[in-house]
């Protein structure tokens, strides 16, 4: 007999559907000249199946709902705060809890509080508002994630790992004193949702510990490294998510968080520390960008849906099933032979576009021209991840990344496997005729994080 592999299926049912908009290949080309082939200026209402992004997209359960009913507005001292304050000690591990708006809130107080002019930042790969809160604090990040993170092709299980001699080299050439903590993001998102293993953790925990410095976790997707942790590292199999997120944590000093990725909302984020002296300083400062410490820029009924989602963050079930459908859509972009990073990481897929488009430079944006074209294909919105999002140097100078790459992120508890299906034949098409494709040149391009509203034109 035959045996039956056991397939990962959601662990909910639908209780409510938002019906989309289907368009014609007219609208679209219309659609996307007047959004200056840029996906993030496209209005939502055009896009069929929106792969942009998994921040604040995911769909929320009926308990996270139902929390929202239980928001205490007050100005000061909700109990929704509170609430939330127990779930990150509980869940993360964590002592003190400033929430924010959203990730960048918290960044933007933690850059302000560690970094002092000329300080260096290492870090397992960029991501564009951390590193720029960084540079606007006065701070240089440097990359410190391992070699193979920048290889597509590389098979290797733990792409997140950071290079442990890298590290070292920086610290024998500018000091400890001048690198006032170690970015270090789980699930890293710019490599493809790359995981950091439990062993290189440990590792990096003890070198920083060595020369005192700080370990600071973008902790973003943790749950999803976590997930990876458990199928790939060995002593960590009959784990629970929650146990290996915990761990995790206990390698850091402090995270911040944009909860509108693994913890299930549509808006909010947090600080949070182990150290009396950074909470103090950050409570001082919330309240100058975000709101009192006790709301940081969030209703009542946001922080408790905030505390129910980290609690379905962590679950098993959830987790299976969110990677496994991620993988899906990888696995079935594989059998068109469209070109994508590999492993397949948490929370979507990155096509490779100088491997789909190798006769377009970096100069004339491959992975913008692939994300205009899915588009225009199937109504899908994807997102570039290469030489805009990187932008550039403090000089000037543009970055021009190893990775050049086009981010179909999936959205949780959003799309159903025909979804899938869908969208990884319009990459497959897409791929059939790439060898018509030309590039494209930018014509507005805005001073930060040019990604989000910067405008094109195709080229002749
Ligand atoms: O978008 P925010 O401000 O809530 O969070 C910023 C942020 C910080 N770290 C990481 C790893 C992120 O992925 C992140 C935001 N990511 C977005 C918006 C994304 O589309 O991936």
């Amino acid at each position: 007999m035959k045996n039956i592999k056991q397939s990962w299926a959601e662990p909910y049912k639908i209780k409510m559907v938002e019906l989309l908009k289907m368009t014609t290949p007219a609208q679209r080309k219309k659609a996307m000249q007047d959004a200056g082939y840029n996906t993030f200026l496209l209005k939502s209402e055009d896009v069929y199946i929106d792969l942009l992004t998994d921040s604040g997209t995911s769909a929320m359960s009926d308990r996270q709902w139902a929390g929202m009913m239980l928001g205490d507005e007050a100005y000061a001292g909700s109990r929704n705060f509170y609430h939330l304050e127990q779930v990150v000690q509980d869940v993360y591990g964590y002592k003190y809890l400033i929430p924010t708006h959203q990730g960048r809130g918290a960044e933007n107080i933690l850059s302000k509080i560690l970094i002092k002019k000329g300080d260096i930042i290492p870090g397992n790969m960029y991501f564009t508002t951390t590193r720029l809160h960084q540079e606007l604090a006065g701070g240089k990040f440097e990359d410190i994630i391992i070699d193979e993170a920048h290889d597509s092709e590389s098979e290797f299980p733990f792409k997140g790992n950071v290079d442990l001699d890298k590290l070292e080299r920086l610290i024998k050439k500018h000091g400890a004193a001048k690198i006032p903590y170690v970015s270090m993001a789980t699930s890293v998102n710019m490599a493809g949702g790359q995981p950091i293993s439990m062993k290189n953790l440990k590792a990096l925990r003890a070198m920083t510990k060595k020369h005192g410095i700080r370990v600071i976790h973008d902790m973003t997707r943790v749950a999803e490294n976590a997930y990876f942790i458990q199928q790939r590292e060995k002593g960590y199999e009959n784990k629970t998510i929650k146990e290996i997120v915990h761990e995790i944590n206990s390698y850091t000093d402090g995270a911040t968080m944009s909860a509108k990725k693994d913890a299930l909302v549509n808006i909010g984020g947090f600080l949070a520390v182990n150290d009396w002296d950074i909470f103090e300083e950050a409570r001082n400062m919330v309240v100058v960008y975000e709101g009192l410490h006790t709301y940081g820029g969030l209703a009542g009924r946001d922080m408790e849906a905030m505390a129910i989602g980290i609690g379905e963050s962590v679950s098993d079930e959830h987790i299976k099933a969110r990677v496994g459908q991620v993988i899906y859509l990888g696995e079935k972009m594989l059998e068109y032979d469209v070109p994508i990073v590999k492993p397949i990481g948490g929370h979507g897929i990155f096509v490779d576009a100088k491997k789909f488009l190798p006769h377009i430079p970096q100069d004339n944006y491959p992975a913008q021209t692939l994300a205009a074209e899915i588009y225009l294909d199937s109504g899908v919105r994807t997102m570039e991840r290469g030489v805009v999002s990187a932008g550039r140097k403090a000089n000037g100078e543009n970055y021009y990344p190893k990775l050049e790459l086009v981010r179909f992120t999936i959205p949780r508890r959003v799309y159903t496997q025909a979804h899938m299906d869908v969208i990884a034949e319009s990459a497959g098409r897409v791929y059939q005729r790439r060898a018509k494709i030309k590039g494209m040149k930018m014509v507005y391009e805005p001073k930060y994080l040019r990604f989000f509203q910067a405008q094109f034109e195709k080229l002749k």
